[in-house]
């Protein structure tokens, strides 16, 4: 990606390759399972029970669609996920078989917030949705985080996001 795009400014100055004192930005692995990659997600939603074996089986699948990009942070003297985001590649038919991404999954711990971490994940993923061509990306989010996602670039859409809950 090029980083010199980034349409948020950081203070002080972090960027992928150094997030911060302690901290890399990098992939999910699959250890990460037991670095509280779940405590993280847990403090976005409920993530229910998930043995390890069920993590590794998704896992595996999201890898071999070449269609995920889940980053996730880890504090090195804790050996702790400490904020995570997942940018999702759709396939469309229209606009000339372009693609569109998604951004989910957006998580910055309590003990990690003020360290520009969520500032991070999203310049860094919008930037990769941009460089792999999509023609847009997308997020849902509660309306309080609004003004946040406008920084990058995100606007709300005339479109109502509707759901049907199983
Ligand atoms: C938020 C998340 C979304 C996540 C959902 C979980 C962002 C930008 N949005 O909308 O990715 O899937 O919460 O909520 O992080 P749920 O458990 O009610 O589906």
């Amino acid at each position: 990606i090029d980083w010199s795009q980034n349409m948020v400014s950081f203070s002080p100055s972090i960027s992928p390759e150094l997030p911060g004192e302690g901290l890399v930005l990098r992939p999910l692995c699959t250890a990460d399972i037991n670095r509280g990659y779940y405590k993280v997600l847990g403090q976005l939603t409920k993530v229910g029970d998930v043995t390890a074996e069920d993590f590794i089986k998704t896992f595996e699948h999201m890898k071999k669609t070449e269609n995920y990009y889940v980053i996730v942070v880890e504090d090195l003297n804790l050996g702790q996920i400490v904020a995570t985001a997942t940018l999702i590649i759709e396939n469309k038919f229209i606009h000339g078989c372009a693609k569109r991404g998604r951004i989910e999954e957006v998580v910055v711990s309590d003990q990690c917030r003020g360290k520009q971490l969520g500032k991070l994940l999203l310049s860094v993923l919008t930037l990769l949705s941009k460089k792999l061509n999509c023609y847009k990306v997308t997020l849902e989010c509660k309306p309080k985080n609004v003004a946040f996602y406008e920084k990058f670039g995100y606007v709300a859409s005339d479109e109502t996001y509707m759901q049907c809950r199983f």
